[in-house]
C-alpha cells in the first residue's frame, strides 16, 4: 500500500532500509526510549527520529504544551509571541546569533543561509566538505569534481550542472585542500559551510585546530563561515558545538531538537547579515508555517525542560555510560572497531582504522554492519539503518536499557 502511493513507500529515503537490504517496519507508537511497531514488537530506539527526541519520545511536558496551545489555533501566519520567545531564547543561548529566522526544516534553513551569504557578500561560490550533508538543497547536493579544484558536479539527478559548478567540494580535515581553494577562488567564495561534527557519514571529529583554521581563513578572505548545527545544536551543549569549540560562525543553522518533534528549522547570525533578509533587505526568504505556534511551543517546552533538568550534563553522562558498555561489548566480541562519540551522538564503524573523513568512513565492512543491524533488530534494538548515519541517545535511556542493549550488541557483533 505504501509503495503504491508514496515513492519507495517512504517520505524520506533513509527510512526505506535500502542500506541494510531490508524492509522497514511500520511504527505504531513511541514513548520514552522505546518504539512499538504495528505487530506490537517493542524496540529500544537509538535513532530518536534522527535527533528531535532528545527527551525521549512523547515527553509529557512537550505533549501537554502542544495540546494546550492547539486549542488556541494550529497556525496563524501572523506574528505571535511564541516565535518571538523562541528567537529570544536562541539568541540568548547562542551568542554568535544576534538575529534568527524560523523555517520548517533543516533544508530550508541551510538553503536560506546559502542564499543570504551570496546576497550579503555579492559572491556566488560555496565551499562544502565531502561527506557533510546539509539537507537536499540543490547547491549542496554536489560532490567533488574530477580534479582537486574543479567545480562540483551534481550528486543527484535534477541538480543543474551550472549550479553545481558553483560549489567546490573538499575533503574534511584537509587544510591544504582548503588553502588551495582559497588561493584559487577566494574572491568568488560567499561561504564555507560545514557540520562542525560531521554526522551524516557516520560521525567523526575535526582534528585539533581545524575549525579554528576555517574561522581564520574565511575571515581573512571575507567569506562567511556557516555552522550547520541542525544535528548538534542544543544537543551537544546548550549553545551547540560552537559553545564547546569556542568558535563564532557568521551564520548557524538549526533544526530537530528546537521543534520538539514538530517540523522546524532556523538560521541566524550577525545582525548586519540577517538584516539583509526581506522585508528589510534584498534577500527574499519566506514560509507559510515558519514560526508555527505548535512547533514553537513544542520546541520551547523541550528546550526549557533540558535546561531545568541539567539535560546536557546528563546526556554526556548517558553517552559516557553507553560508550563504556559498547567498548565492553566490542572486547567481548573480540572486535577492535572504531567507535566515535560526541555527547549523546555516536557511531560504530565496522573498521579497525582511524576515521577522519568520508573516504575513511566508507572503507568499512558494510556486510558485517548489515548483519549487526538485523541481529540488533531481532534482539529488540533499533539502530540507524545505515552505516553512514549517527546514533542518538536521549534522557529516556537509563542504565538498564543500555545494559540490555549492550548484551544484544555483543551477540550482534558476532552475527
Ligand atoms: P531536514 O531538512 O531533514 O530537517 O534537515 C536536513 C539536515 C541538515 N543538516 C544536517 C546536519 C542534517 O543532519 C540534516 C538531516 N539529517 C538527516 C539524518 N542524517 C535526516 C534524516 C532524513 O533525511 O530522513
Amino acid at each position: 500500500m505504501a509503495k503504491r502511493h508514496i515513492p519507495g513507500g517512504v517520505n524520506s529515503p533513509v527510512r526505506a532500509f535500502r542500506n541494510v537490504d531490508g524492509e522497514p517496519f511500520f511504527v505504531r507508537r513511541a514513548k520514552g526510549c522505546r518504539l512499538w511497531d504495528v505487530d506490537d514488537r517493542v524496540l529500544i530506539d537509538y535513532v530518536g527520529t534522527w535527533g528531535p527526541a532528545i527527551l525521549g519520545h512523547a515527553p509529557q511536558v512537550v505533549v501537554q504544551a502542544v495540546q494546550e496551545a492547539a486549542k488556541d489555533g494550529l497556525s496563524f501566519g501572523i506574528p505571535n509571541m511564541f516565535e518571538v520567545e523562541m528567537a529570544r531564547l536562541i539568541c540568548e543561548w547562542v551568542p554568535s546569533v544576534e538575529k534568527v529566522r524560523m523555517t520548517s526544516s533543516g533544508t530550508e534553513a541551510t538553503m536560506s543561509a546559502i542564499r543570504l551569504a551570496r546576497g550579503y557578500t555579492g559572491r556566488e561560490r560555496i565551499v562544502k566538505f565531502a561527506g557533510c550533508y546539509h539537507g537536499h538543497v540543490d547547491s549542496l547536493l554536489v560532490s567533488a569534481g574530477s580534479g582537486a579544484l574543479t567545480h562540483g558536479r551534481p550528486d543527484s539527478a535534477g541538480v543543474p550542472a551550472a549550479l553545481a559548478a558553483l560549489t567546490t567540494v573538499v575533503p574534511f580535515n584537509d587544510r591544504a585542500a582548503v588553502e588551495a581553494v582559497f588561493a584559487a577562488q577566494a574572491d568568488q567564495i560567499a561561504a564555507l559551510i560545514l557540520e562542525p561534527v560531521p554526522a551524516n557519514a557516520g560521525l567523526y571529529l575535526a582534528e585539533p585546530g581545524f575549525l579554528e583554521f576555517l574561522r581564520e581563513i574565511t575571515a581573512r578572505h571575507g567569506a562567511l563561515l556557516i555552522f550547520d548545527e541542525v544535528m548538534t545544536g542544543f544537543r551537544v551543549a546548550r549553545g551547540g558545538y560552537q559553545e564547546l569549540c569556542g568558535i563564532r560562525p557568521d551564520l548557524s543553522c538549526f533544526g530537530k531538537v528546537i521543534g520538539g518533534g514538530l517540523p522546524v528549522g532556523a538560521f541566524g547570525g550577525r545582525a548586519e547579515i540577517m538584516d539583509m533578509l526581506a522585508p528589510d533587505g534584498p534577500v527574499y526568504q519566506a514560509g507559510t508555517l515558519s514560526g508555527n505556534p505548535l512547533a514553537m511551543v513544542a520546541g520551547l517546552a523541550q528546550l526549557r525542560e533540558l535546561e531545568r533538568v541539567r539535560g546536557w550534563e546528563r546526556l554526556e553522562e548517558c553517552g559516557a555510560l553507553f560508550e563504556k558498555y559498547v567498548r565492553q561489548a566490542l572486547a567481548t566480541a573480540g572486535k577492535n572497531y572504531t567507535f566515535h562519540r560526541q555527547g549523546s551522538m555516536f557511531c560504530l564503524f565496522f573498521a579497525e582504522h582511524p576515521v577522519r573523513n568520508v573516504a575513511e568512513a566508507m572503507d568499512q565492512d558494510k556486510a558485517a554492519f548489515r548483519r549487526f543491524f538485523h541481529s540488533c533488530l531481532e534482539g529488540g534494538v533499533y539502530m540507524a539503518p545505515s552505516p553512514f548515519e549517527a546514533g542518538f541517545l536521549s534522557l529516556a535511556h537509563n542504565e538498564s536499557d543500555i545494559e540490555e542493549t549492550a548484551a544484544v550488541m555483543a551477540r550482534a557483533l558476532v552475527a
